[in-house]
């Protein structure tokens, strides 16, 4: 068992029913030129969570975590698509059309794709979700509940808008998840600060809040403890 420093107080995880999930790190949102940059979107504050996330993964990797990845979008002929998604926001290229990286929102389309800094390797399932949360409409709950996953390590973006309701929808599932508040973020500062205050609220509400320094140290302790473990035998 591992014990990270955490808010509102300590996050207690087991490496083998722990999953790292990753979501939506899309060129479109994260990369400059994207469907994010197009709305008016400063991406630069969403690019200063790619570094440490990038630290988190690695480590992840060699520990043996199991590691999910979910991106957002819709079939090309966007049947999964509620309409009302797709007029949201009255946009002039929005969900379907023609974006700077490809048709926006579309799964197979270049935007669609995961940043190569966080890119999937094989063995990790990349969950394709059509709603914001990465429950909804997705076989995530069943790829976790096989691996006998109980634990969930949050990094993505956008903090309050997928990541958070991911959360949301991950504790109603009875999963303990620890978000980590470096490998999250927002276009909004003011956004970032509060969604990850409503995490952590409460005793921990929907669950914990730490930063990648944290959770790195404690996931190093747990594998050197794990080998000291393994030679005593
Ligand atoms: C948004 C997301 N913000 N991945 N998507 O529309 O947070």
């Amino acid at each position: 068992m591992a014990r990270v420093k955490a808010e509102p107080y300590e996050f207690d995880f087991e490496p083998k029913t722990t999953a790292l999930v990753m979501i939506d790190f899309q060129r479109n949102f994260v990369d400059p030129g994207g469907f994010g940059e197009a709305l008016g979107n400063d991406v630069s504050r969403l690019r200063r969570a790619v570094g440490p996330a990038e630290r988190v993964l690695k480590a992840a990797r060699k520990a043996g975590l199991f590691v999910v990845h979910t991106r957002e979008g819709h079939r090309p002929d966007l049947a999964d698509c509620p309409p009302a998604k797709k007029a949201r926001g009255k946009l002039k290229a929005g969900i379907g059309d023609p974006g700077p990286m490809g048709r926006i929102l579309v799964r197979g389309e270049y935007g669609h794709d995961i940043v190569k800094e966080l890119y999937p390797e094989p063995g990790e399932p990349v969950v394709d979700k059509p709603g914001k949360g990465a429950f909804y409409a997705t076989d995530l709950d069943s790829i976790l509940k096989n691996r006998g996953v109980r634990q969930l390590v949050v990094c993505g973006v956008t903090t309050e808008v997928c990541v958070n309701t991911t959360v949301r929808e991950a504790n109603d599932r009875g999963y303990d998840c620890l978000v980590l508040e470096d490998c999250v973020a927002s276009y909004f500062p003011e956004f970032q600060e509060a969604a990850l205050k409503m995490v952590k609220a409460q005793g921990g509400i929907f669950g914990w809040v730490a930063d990648s320094a944290r959770f790195l140290k404690a996931l190093a302790g747990a594998v050197t403890g794990g080998r000291k473990a393994a030679a005593k035998g």
